[in-house]
């Protein structure tokens, strides 16, 4: 039988799809992205199913689109009686292994993994929001606790820095260095008897905007792209948008951003925090396939590198990803190389975060759960003819988006507005034609389609 390859998936948590540099924002620093991206194919059109965490994450794990599973809000998690791909490859053989944010509830559910190194987000509350996890443990040994959820506090004039502070102990604490130290020395100290699926999952470059200065100081003297935005932009959106930051806005709390006080100065700032943040997991990125090389495993292994959905940093006069389904929020970074992975430049067909699953159960052997809502992107990977998908969607909440190859349209469900953008034309989604008459047609017809969609998924049995 032929040698089944090594696995290895790396998630970023909100991680939008422009910030890597060979093919995004040209001033950030991700060498080792870089490289994985010209070695394999990156996606340009990866659509997550969800704007925020568990939603998504359970997207992915399940295949399966967020009202289809039910899964619509952080803190629960998928019940049994739903698929997961990660049971399906472990019970095929795979050694499986998780270090670092899954985001499971409880939190330390297995999940289909046989290992689990659980680490939550920055600004996890150990004893309020559950027990402590690996991480907690980790900084105990060293007499400390987070930082991230008292930054609020222990920094002066906190809401003028809109997220962003300087990791305040050693740098090897720093959450992403102890998840990638961890996930090196677990490649290099396993046998490879069986082969290996390895889920890492950074919690970086998640809000707050912390990192540690010796990643902070590569962008002393970088320029990173302005926030995408029109003067009017805000009146021609539905009203969520603009109340949501009003509403944020003179709030104490670790989350809160306070868009009043940003300045063009102030937004580079948080820029450069969150893409310093990329640059160290991309260090990281570099080293683990350093420690699969050490382990001889280097030819045999594929990398999947992604995200779970995007952060706006300004864009359209938003903050994180709560309250829209823009480009900047329901993007993001999609990677493969290694194994039959064809090297290519980057493609632009949509294809969505629940297609993860049939392609890992595709690369691995393994025959996929008839459940599954998710096509494999095998013959994508393997062949320059294949196409993507027609249409790609995502949900939050009364929120359905449908994108075409042409058209991005936002559904608020029982809502006199919403969203229609002609992504060819207006790729920055500057200019909402929904309410224009001119596209009623083409709005009825991606409404028409969206309907079909949330039909077929919600009642399709197999
Ligand atoms: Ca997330």
């Amino acid at each position: 039988m032929k040698k089944r390859p090594n696995i290895i998936l790396v998630m970023t948590d909100q991680q939008r799809w422009d910030t890597v540099a060979s093919y995004g924002w040209r001033n950030i620093i991700t060498p080792n992205l870089d490289q994985l991206a010209g070695e394999g194919l990156a996606f340009l059109n990866a659509y997550a199913q969800a704007t925020v965490c568990g939603p998504s994450r359970n997207s992915v794990v399940s295949s399966k689109y967020v009202h289809a599973h039910g899964i619509e809000r952080n803190e629960r998690w998928l019940p049994a009686s739903e698929p997961n791909w990660i049971e399906i490859l472990r019970d095929s053989g795979y050694r499986t292994a998780n270090l670092g944010k899954m985001h499971t509830s409880p939190l330390r559910l297995p999940c289909g993994f046989d290992y689990r190194l659980v680490v939550e987000n920055k600004n996890y509350e150990q004893g309020k929001m559950g027990p402590p996890d690996d991480y907690d443990l980790y900084l105990k040994d060293h007499d400390l606790e987070r930082p991230a959820q008292r930054y609020f506090e222990t920094i002066e004039n906190w809401y003028d820095n809109l997220g962003a502070a300087v990791w305040p102990y050693d740098e090897e604490l720093f959450p992403d260095n102890y998840i990638g130290r961890r996930s090196c020395q677990y490649i290099e100290q396993y046998d490879f008897n069986d082969p290996l699926f390895m889920w890492v999952g950074f919690a970086g470059p998640h809000d707050p905007y912390d990192v540690p200065l010796s990643a902070l100081d590569q962008y002393r003297e970088i320029d990173l792209p302005e926030p995408v935005s029109s003067p009017k932009e805000i009146e021609t959106k539905p009203p969520e948008h603009a109340e949501v930051m009003r509403r944020m806005d003179g709030r104490a709390g670790h989350a809160a951003i306070w868009w009043s006080r940003a300045t063009p100065e102030r937004i580079q700032r948080m820029r450069r925090h969150y893409c310093a943040n990329i640059s160290l997991i991309d260090d990281w990125v570099g080293e683990l396939r350093h420690s699969l090389n050490r382990a001889s495993q280097s030819e045999n292994t594929i990398v999947l590198f992604t995200s779970d959905h995007g952060d706006c940093l300004g864009d359209h006069n938003l903050v994180y990803k709560f309250w829209a389904h823009y480009d900047s929020i329901v993007k993001v970074p999609l990677i493969f190389a290694g194994g039959p992975v064809r090297s290519d430049q980057p493609v632009d067909d949509l294809v969505e975060m629940i297609d993860i699953g049939p392609t890992v159960l595709e690369l691995a052997g393994v025959t996929a759960d008839s459940r599954l809502q998710g096509t494999s992107l095998v013959p994508l990977l393997t062949d320059a003819a294949a196409s993507g998908k027609e249409n790609v969607f995502s949900e939050q909440g009364h929120r359905l988006m449908i994108r075409t190859d042409e058209w991005k349209m936002v559904y608020y469900a029982g809502k006199p507005y919403g969203e229609l953008y002609n992504m060819i034309q207006d790729p920055d989604e500057l200019d909402n034609m929904y309410a224009n008459p001119t596209y009623a047609v083409r709005r009825a017809e991606l409404t028409t389609r969206l309907l079909d969609w949330y039909s077929d998924t919600r009642f399709r049995r197999s």
